[in-house]
């Protein structure tokens, strides 16, 4: 089932049918004690409605914190040792690759989160800037993950390669991440041989395309949770993005216009333009 926030409200999508949802509040579904259950039942006693505002929809979140795990596929390292090699700091992607204990940084707030189709954007400071399409889970106050969505990790690598101290500021800016179009709300976990696409349109050219799968994935998404959750409390639940196993050339930076599509095919496609 698949969970969508518009403009007029928010909407289950099952079987190909839309049910508007009563609850009115998005942090509620969050903390409902069983989501996936509330919406079956909205699909089943509800009329399905023919007008779906699929031209009003939202970033799927309310008042939700975003966090984001790091150098969670053998690409993402061996990026970020490469461009930290000046810097010295190689040696600390690869240990925390290895160790147990995973990366788990702070990515943002609601209001620097961008919806589909809203503008994501690159800093003004920085001259290295990508995307980073990532599996995101939905994860509720007790720590159950209820739901996946999409994420884009916007990030600028010149000052995150500069000195691991500045990630926060390659990391944590206005429009520097993008959730959506839905929450793919399911009781099971995705298979391991979900893909992740990504491409980045110029001119209406495609500039950019790559493409990987969960089985990189070095840690599980369970994993990830019970380390967030560790002496840190959700009210609200919370978003977790699980890293990128994608890294464009290290010749490429984004650039204001483009386009970025992230397909999890499971989800849908999450499309914003460079602001
Ligand atoms: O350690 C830097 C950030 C890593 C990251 O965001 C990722 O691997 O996706
Ligand atoms: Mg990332």
């Amino acid at each position: 089932m698949k969970l969508y926030r518009t403009g007029n409200g928010s909407y289950v999508e099952h079987q190909q049918n839309y049910y508007r949802i009563p609850e009115p509040s998005w942090d509620a579904l969050v903390t409902h004690s069983n989501l996936y259950e509330y919406l079956r039942g909205v699909a089943a006693k509800g009329a399905q409605v023919a007008d779906f505002p699929s031209d009003q929809i939202k970033a799927p979140i309310g008042n939700q914190e975003v966090w984001a795990a790091g150098v969670t596929y053998y690409r993402s390292r061996s990026a970020r040792i490469e461009e930290s090699k000046d810097a010295g700091g190689g040696d600390f992607y690869d240990r925390v690759y290895s160790a147990e204990r995973p990366e788990l940084f702070f990515k943002a707030t609601a209001s620097r989160v961008a919806g589909p189709h809203e503008h994501v954007r690159i800093r003004s400071d920085a001259s290295w800037s990508v995307p980073e399409p990532e599996l995101t889970l939905l994860v509720n106050p007790r720590g159950e993950i209820i739901g996946y969505t999409i994420g884009n990790d916007m990030s600028a690598r010149d000052i995150e390669g500069e000195n691991p101290l500045y990630l926060p500021q390659a990391k944590v800016y206005d429009r520097s991440c993008a959730l959506g179009p839905c929450v793919l709300v399911s009781s099971e976990p995705l298979p391991t041989s979900t893909p992740i696409r990504v491409e980045i349109f110029r001119n209406r050219q495609s500039e950019f395309a790559g493409a990987t799968t969960l089985a990189g994935l070095k840690r599980t998404p369970a994993t990830l949770v019970e380390y967030l959750f560790r002496d840190n409390r959700f009210p609200l639940g919370t978003f977790l993005m699980t890293g990128t196993g994608i890294v464009p050339p290290d010749s490429f930076t984004l650039k204001s216009g483009d386009r970025i599509e992230i397909t999890i095919e499971p989800i849908g496609t999450l499309t914003n333009e460079v602001a």
